[in-house]
Protein backbone atom coordinates (compact mmCIF):
# COMPACT_ATOMS: atom_id res chain seq x y z
CA UNK A 1 0.00 0.00 0.00
CA UNK A 2 1.47 3.50 -1.01
CA UNK A 3 2.06 5.79 2.25
CA UNK A 4 1.82 9.59 2.28
CA UNK A 5 4.86 11.08 4.67
CA UNK A 6 4.71 14.41 5.68
CA UNK A 7 7.85 16.39 5.19
CA UNK A 8 9.70 18.96 3.96
CA UNK A 9 9.63 20.69 1.57
CA UNK A 10 6.61 19.06 0.61
CA UNK A 11 5.21 15.95 1.56
CA UNK A 12 6.26 12.56 -0.81
CA UNK A 13 4.66 9.36 -1.24
CA UNK A 14 6.35 6.03 -0.72
CA UNK A 15 5.70 1.68 -0.64
CA UNK A 16 7.28 0.17 2.26
CA UNK A 17 7.90 -2.81 -0.31
CA UNK A 18 10.66 -0.01 -2.04
CA UNK A 19 11.80 1.65 1.18
CA UNK A 20 14.22 1.21 3.28
CA UNK A 21 15.23 2.63 6.78
CA UNK A 22 18.91 3.19 6.45
CA UNK A 23 20.40 3.95 10.29
CA UNK A 24 24.04 5.79 10.22
CA UNK A 25 26.71 5.03 12.58
CA UNK A 26 24.79 4.31 16.03
CA UNK A 27 27.87 3.43 17.32
CA UNK A 28 29.30 3.12 21.16
CA UNK A 29 32.34 4.88 20.31
CA UNK A 30 30.08 8.07 19.28
CA UNK A 31 27.75 7.69 21.60
CA UNK A 32 28.13 6.54 24.89
CA UNK A 33 29.60 8.30 27.88
CA UNK A 34 33.40 6.81 28.00
CA UNK A 35 33.76 6.29 24.83
CA UNK A 36 35.98 8.30 21.92
CA UNK A 37 33.64 11.27 21.10
CA UNK A 38 33.77 12.20 24.57
CA UNK A 39 37.65 11.74 24.73
CA UNK A 40 37.86 14.27 22.49
CA UNK A 41 35.90 16.98 24.45
CA UNK A 42 32.35 16.20 23.07
CA UNK A 43 29.21 16.40 24.93
CA UNK A 44 27.41 13.02 23.72
CA UNK A 45 24.18 13.83 25.58
CA UNK A 46 23.90 16.23 21.92
CA UNK A 47 23.52 13.08 20.05
CA UNK A 48 21.81 10.59 22.84
CA UNK A 49 18.98 12.83 21.58
CA UNK A 50 18.20 10.86 18.57
CA UNK A 51 18.36 7.26 20.12
CA UNK A 52 14.31 7.07 21.11
CA UNK A 53 13.51 8.84 17.58
CA UNK A 54 15.14 5.74 15.82
CA UNK A 55 13.81 3.63 18.10
CA UNK A 56 10.52 4.38 17.20
CA UNK A 57 10.76 4.52 13.83
CA UNK A 58 12.80 0.98 13.66
CA UNK A 59 10.13 -0.46 15.46
CA UNK A 60 7.90 0.95 13.28
CA UNK A 61 9.82 -0.20 10.04
CA UNK A 62 10.09 -3.94 11.57
CA UNK A 63 6.60 -4.04 11.80
CA UNK A 64 5.97 -2.59 8.61
CA UNK A 65 8.46 -4.91 6.84
CA UNK A 66 10.75 -2.79 5.68
CA UNK A 67 14.56 -3.46 4.79
CA UNK A 68 16.48 -2.47 8.01
CA UNK A 69 20.07 -1.25 7.12
CA UNK A 70 22.42 -0.44 10.15
CA UNK A 71 25.84 1.08 8.89
CA UNK A 72 28.88 1.46 11.12
CA UNK A 73 32.25 3.14 9.98
CA UNK A 74 35.49 1.54 11.07
CA UNK A 75 38.60 0.12 9.28
CA UNK A 76 40.10 -3.29 9.38
CA UNK A 77 43.07 -3.56 12.49
CA UNK A 78 45.81 -4.12 9.73
CA UNK A 79 44.41 -0.19 8.23
CA UNK A 80 44.87 -1.18 4.72
CA UNK A 81 41.95 0.16 3.87
CA UNK A 82 41.77 3.88 5.62
CA UNK A 83 43.66 5.75 3.38
CA UNK A 84 46.97 8.82 4.56
CA UNK A 85 44.45 11.61 4.13
CA UNK A 86 42.05 9.98 7.08
CA UNK A 87 44.68 8.27 8.86
CA UNK A 88 46.86 11.17 9.44
CA UNK A 89 44.23 13.80 10.52
CA UNK A 90 43.43 14.36 14.50
CA UNK A 91 45.96 14.66 17.21
CA UNK A 92 48.25 10.96 17.07
CA UNK A 93 46.97 9.55 20.11
CA UNK A 94 43.09 10.52 18.95
CA UNK A 95 44.17 8.97 15.11
CA UNK A 96 42.17 6.02 13.37
CA UNK A 97 43.87 3.35 15.45
CA UNK A 98 45.22 4.69 18.45
CA UNK A 99 44.06 3.46 21.45
CA UNK A 100 40.23 4.70 22.80
CA UNK A 101 38.49 3.80 25.53
CA UNK A 102 36.77 1.50 24.41
CA UNK A 103 39.28 -0.47 22.21
CA UNK A 104 41.12 0.87 19.00
CA UNK A 105 39.42 3.37 17.53
CA UNK A 106 36.96 3.04 14.68
CA UNK A 107 38.74 -0.74 14.34
CA UNK A 108 36.00 -2.75 13.61
CA UNK A 109 35.51 -5.88 16.20
CA UNK A 110 36.73 -3.47 18.88
CA UNK A 111 33.56 -2.49 21.58
CA UNK A 112 33.77 0.86 20.81
CA UNK A 113 32.62 -0.35 17.07
CA UNK A 114 29.72 -1.76 17.77
CA UNK A 115 26.12 -0.19 17.34
CA UNK A 116 24.07 0.79 20.92
CA UNK A 117 22.55 -2.27 22.15
CA UNK A 118 19.47 -0.57 22.08
CA UNK A 119 19.67 -0.51 18.45
CA UNK A 120 21.05 -3.22 17.64
CA UNK A 121 20.72 -5.37 14.53
CA UNK A 122 18.57 -7.95 14.72
CA UNK A 123 18.24 -11.40 12.05
CA UNK A 124 17.70 -10.79 8.54
CA UNK A 125 18.86 -7.06 8.69
CA UNK A 126 21.71 -5.79 6.98
CA UNK A 127 25.13 -4.33 8.54
CA UNK A 128 27.41 -2.57 6.16
CA UNK A 129 31.05 -1.79 7.25
CA UNK A 130 31.93 1.22 5.47
CA UNK A 131 35.37 2.91 5.64
CA UNK A 132 34.45 6.04 4.51
CA UNK A 133 31.58 8.82 5.65
CA UNK A 134 29.16 8.03 3.16
CA UNK A 135 27.46 4.40 3.34
CA UNK A 136 27.78 3.74 -0.60
CA UNK A 137 31.24 4.15 -0.83
CA UNK A 138 33.55 0.83 -0.83
CA UNK A 139 30.42 -0.78 0.41
CA UNK A 140 27.59 -3.26 -0.99
CA UNK A 141 24.96 -1.28 -0.08
CA UNK A 142 24.29 -0.46 -4.03
CA UNK A 143 24.03 -4.14 -4.85
CA UNK A 144 21.77 -4.78 -1.76
CA UNK A 145 19.35 -2.01 -2.44
CA UNK A 146 19.57 -2.63 -6.22
CA UNK A 147 18.46 -6.40 -5.77
CA UNK A 148 15.62 -5.38 -3.28
CA UNK A 149 14.38 -2.60 -5.75
CA UNK A 150 14.49 0.08 -3.56
CA UNK A 151 13.53 2.90 -4.18
CA UNK A 152 13.41 5.35 -1.25
CA UNK A 153 15.77 5.95 1.54
CA UNK A 154 14.43 7.09 5.39
CA UNK A 155 17.74 7.91 6.31
CA UNK A 156 18.93 8.47 10.17
CA UNK A 157 21.86 8.70 12.72
CA UNK A 158 25.07 10.44 12.93
CA UNK A 159 25.86 12.74 12.52
CA UNK A 160 23.39 14.81 10.89
CA UNK A 161 26.46 16.86 8.64
CA UNK A 162 28.85 13.99 8.21
CA UNK A 163 28.00 10.92 7.52
CA UNK A 164 24.25 11.51 7.26
CA UNK A 165 24.68 14.14 5.02
CA UNK A 166 26.89 12.16 2.68
CA UNK A 167 25.23 9.20 2.32
CA UNK A 168 22.06 11.14 1.69
CA UNK A 169 24.27 13.23 -1.03
CA UNK A 170 25.47 9.54 -2.70
CA UNK A 171 22.21 8.29 -2.36
CA UNK A 172 20.23 11.56 -3.89
CA UNK A 173 23.12 10.87 -6.99
CA UNK A 174 22.43 7.25 -7.19
CA UNK A 175 18.44 8.08 -7.70
CA UNK A 176 17.22 7.05 -4.60
CA UNK A 177 14.74 9.15 -3.07
CA UNK A 178 16.34 10.33 0.42
CA UNK A 179 14.60 11.33 3.66
CA UNK A 180 16.22 12.63 6.54
CA UNK A 181 14.46 11.65 9.57
CA UNK A 182 15.51 14.71 11.48
CA UNK A 183 14.84 14.28 14.97
CA UNK A 184 16.50 11.06 14.25
CA UNK A 185 19.81 12.45 13.64
CA UNK A 186 21.97 14.20 15.59
CA UNK A 187 25.62 16.48 15.89
CA UNK A 188 27.99 17.32 18.12
CA UNK A 189 27.21 20.82 16.72
CA UNK A 190 23.96 22.01 17.07
CA UNK A 191 24.14 24.71 14.59
CA UNK A 192 25.63 22.32 11.81
CA UNK A 193 22.69 19.68 12.54
CA UNK A 194 20.20 22.58 12.38
CA UNK A 195 22.04 24.02 8.70
CA UNK A 196 22.50 20.46 7.22
CA UNK A 197 18.98 19.41 7.62
CA UNK A 198 18.11 23.20 6.22
CA UNK A 199 20.63 22.19 3.64
CA UNK A 200 18.75 19.12 2.48
CA UNK A 201 15.30 20.76 1.74
CA UNK A 202 16.59 24.28 0.66
CA UNK A 203 15.69 25.29 -3.30
CA UNK A 204 13.10 22.95 -3.70
CA UNK A 205 14.93 19.71 -2.17
CA UNK A 206 18.40 20.11 -3.91
CA UNK A 207 18.88 16.83 -2.70
CA UNK A 208 16.35 14.44 -0.95
CA UNK A 209 13.23 15.27 1.92
CA UNK A 210 13.47 16.38 5.72
CA UNK A 211 10.61 14.04 7.62
CA UNK A 212 10.18 13.05 11.49
CA UNK A 213 10.00 10.02 13.14
CA UNK A 214 6.87 10.88 14.13
CA UNK A 215 5.39 11.35 10.68
CA UNK A 216 7.78 7.97 9.43
CA UNK A 217 5.66 5.97 12.49
CA UNK A 218 2.49 7.50 11.24
CA UNK A 219 3.35 6.60 8.14
CA UNK A 220 4.13 3.06 8.66
CA UNK A 221 1.20 2.84 10.96
CA UNK A 222 -1.30 3.31 8.00
CA UNK A 223 -2.53 6.47 9.64
CA UNK A 224 -3.73 8.64 6.57
CA UNK A 225 -2.53 11.87 6.03
C1 LIG B 1 30.07 10.09 11.41
C2 LIG B 1 32.12 11.24 11.84
N1 LIG B 1 29.46 8.92 11.60
N2 LIG B 1 31.51 12.35 12.25
N3 LIG B 1 31.41 10.12 11.58
O1 LIG B 1 29.44 11.09 11.13
O2 LIG B 1 33.32 11.20 11.72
Amino acid sequence: MIRSLAAEPADLHFDPATTALVIIDMQRDFLEPGGFGESLGNDVSLLQAAVAPIQAVLAAARAAGLLVVHTREGHKPDLSDAPPAKLERGAPTARIGAAGPMGRILIRGEPGHGILPALAPVRGEVVIDKPGKGAFHATDLGAILGARGIATLLVCGVTTEVCVHTTIREGNDRGYRCVAIGDGCASYFPEFHRVGLAMIVAQGGIFGWVSSSGAVVAALGGAAR
